[in-house]
């Protein structure tokens, strides 16, 4: 219809001028690009029903492909149904954005209740669904969200592993789910996980890449940035915490809770979390973040370590994370709502649990009644589940098979995302046997390299690790003493070589001595030692490839640049996918089954999947039908099955 548009245009049967045209007719050019964007599409719904999803992860198809029913939210007092079609305006954003960061810390730590983070869009379903849920999906609950959540404390939705997984796994432009979800949202401040000196990759960047990072994320939607340093390294939170501050967001400098503090011969204990918390405090940070990434800080605990928080820093916002790895969660977070903290962490009933946060609707009920009531009316909270509860199914191609709690995360300390992974590996190579046997050597591993803090990226250090020594039959004796001559994993000799940062302690000797063989050993931060990022350069190489080079594209690149290269290609290929509805995303449309794909605003492809015609023999391809907005369209795909 494109070519005949053209080719029965006056220019071509009139044969005047050129130079004009595309002024003139912006709406043929506009036809064009979405003819362009539409034709992409196909091509992937082709790929799709000839060889299946190719999505890294993807096991099986979609429990459930049905239409998703969106919740009606009620105002409680007056019984009336809101009206969700424009975002709320009121929360705590406000103070944020007309008083600055130090206001709204102020105003945080003034509130008498104990408020909520709700972690749904980023550690939830990063902790259980592999990072996989995608825009699409979190738009579409967005503006009730806004109502439901509004006075919550913030929303986790950006950063940690979901910048990564969005190019990589979901075609998607982290960045542009950023500004997507803050026009949605404008009221709830967002929060995104930042690993200090690492930014969202997995080893220490250039100072300047940091500061970059920040100022895109700042610009583009983020509000409150968690900082935090896999060991606790001071000199490496640091380096986020003044990035954060440059660009003028909330920073919330986070200590990792690691052991047990309540266990006197462990390395971990009160004296080293206070001494930890006054340096981060002398650093400037608005709010002090406590991160349980395992779930291993015990009710008991709890009490203690925020109590004793509390008494040193009565004036200080204390926000606490954990993960409900073991089934402790909710009373841990009760606990240190009581001990005095002023904010926690909580995830929709239907994503929470296990190596998720713990439940909203369970703290909620932890909470009522008392001065530390969170202050969200737990119906429309409930509401907001019933959504979730639909699209854990739909994404149920992407569960790690989690039975129950794993109380034994007292004891192998392996952090919620990185524990469903572990099981996930071990499920999908049928080794139930080596599972026991993994989570022994993670503990094994973590004695080897020095009790250290696990989290991302020590935490792979320490899984790395620990599926070598089960893999090659090592014990830890072998380990040291053969570790001249052993082929470590890379993450293990990074760790060693100093460039995750210093760890609590220093380092193990004489594994550390061995394992190096006389390659540098790092006594500083690696910032030191890295030449700063061209980002000019970057940018003219991104706009030489690709035509266009956003700041943000800048940011992606440095943090993974082939990932990106990568994302870029495909967009090439297939175009925009982060518009595709998720059942089609994931699964083949039925024969004849029709469907609407909104490519933009007041621009709807109305699409039918009409046949997969046979093997071709000579070419090894399928011509696949489909009906778009009522015209037969073809591709031809690559069968590679
Ligand atoms: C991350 O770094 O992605 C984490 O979630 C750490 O807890
Ligand atoms: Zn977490």
């Amino acid at each position: 219809p494109f070519l005949l548009s053209l080719l029965t245009h006056e220019v071509f049967i009139n044969g005047t001028c050129w130079t004009t045209f595309i002024d003139d007719t912006p709406e043929l050019f506009s036809l064009m690009k979405s003819q362009n964007r539409a034709q992409k599409l196909l091509a992937y719904l082709g790929d799709l029903s000839v060889n299946g999803s190719s999505i890294k992860g993807q096991v099986g198809q979609p429990k459930f492909k049905g239409e998703i029913i969106m919740p009606i939210l009620h105002d409680s007092k007056t019984g009336q149904v809101i009206d969700t079609t424009q975002p709320c305006q009121k929360g705590w954003r406000n103070i944020l954005m007309e008083q600055g960061p130090e206001a709204f810390a102020k105003a945080v730590r003034a509130n008498k209740g104990c408020l909520l983070m709700d972690t749904t869009w980023r550690d939830a379903h990063q902790s259980l669904l592999a990072t996989r849920v995608r825009t699409i999906d979190i738009c579409e609950i967005a503006k009730h969200t806004s109502y439901a959540y509004s006075n919550a404390y913030s929303i986790e939705c950006w950063g940690g592993a979901t910048f990564d997984v969005a190019m990589r796994f979901l075609y998607e432009d982290p960045w542009d789910r950023l500004r997507k979800m803050r026009r949605l949202v404008p009221n709830v401040p967002f929060q995104m996980l930042l690993r200090g000196a690492n930014g969202v990759a997995y080893s220490s960047l250039p100072d300047n890449a940091i500061e970059h990072f920040c100022e895109q994320a700042r610009k583009n939607g983020v509000d409150i940035f968690r900082v935090f340093d896999a060991l606790n390294d001071v000199d490496q939170l640091e380096v986020g915490i003044k990035a954060v501050k440059k660009a003028g967001g909330v920073v919330e400098a986070a200590i990792c809770y690691s052991g047990d503090m309540l266990n006197p011969t462990k390395k971990y204990n009160l004296e080293y979390y206070l001494e930890l918390a006054e340096k981060v405090v002398k650093l400037g940070t608005h709010i002090l973040g406590i991160k349980d990434m395992a779930g291993c800080l015990r009710p008991r605990a709890a009490t203690l370590l925020i109590g004793a928080l509390r008494e040193k820093y009565p004036d200080l916002p204390i926000h606490v994370h954990t993960h409900d790895s073991a089934g402790t969660g909710v009373a841990s977070m009760a606990a240190c709502a009581a001990a005095g903290a002023d904010a926690v962490d909580t995830a929709t009933d239907s994503l929470s649990g296990m190596t998720s946060q713990p439940s909203v609707g369970a703290v909620l009920a932890a909470l009522e009644g008392t001065d530390m009531d969170p202050g969200l009316d737990i119906n429309q909270v409930r509401e907001i589940d019933s959504y979730w509860a639909q699209l854990r199914l739909m994404y149920s191609c992407f569960e790690a098979g989690l039975t129950g709690p794993d109380p034994e995360v007292y004891v192998h300390e392996i952090p919620g995302g990185q524990l469903t992974n572990l099981i996930f590996q071990a499920s999908q190579l049928g080794l139930g046997a080596q599972w026991k046997e993994t989570k022994k050597a993670y503990t094994q591993a973590n004695y080897l390299l020095g009790d250290i803090v696990k989290v991302t990226p020590t935490s792979k250090v320490v899984g790395d690790l620990a599926q070598f020594m089960v893999s090659n039959k090592l014990t830890p004796e072998d380990v040291v003493e053969r570790a001249e001559t052993l082929d470590f994993p890379g993450s293990v000799i990074d760790f060693l070589e100093g460039l995750m940062g210093q760890p609590y302690g220093g380092f193990p000797e004489p594994l550390r001595s061995r394992a190096l063989r006389g390659r540098r050993a790092l006594n500083e931060r690696p910032g030191l030692s890295l030449h700063p990022t061209d980002l000019q350069g970057i940018k003219q190489e991104i706009l030489e490839k690709f035509g266009q080079a956003s700041e943000c594209d800048v940011a992606s690149y440095v943090m993974y640049p082939k990932v990106f290269l990568d994302y870029k290609e495909f967009l090439a290929k297939y175009g925009d996918l982060s518009v595709l509805p998720t059942k089609y995303f994931l699964s083949t449309p039925e024969i004849g089954e029709e469907f609407h794909v909104q490519i933009e605003k007041g621009k709807t492809l109305i699409i039918k999947l009409l046949a997969v015609g046979p093997l071709s023999e000579q070419t090894g391809q399928r011509e696949v039908f489909f009906e778009l907005n009522g015209e037969v369209r073809q591709v031809t795909v690559d069968d590679k099955k």
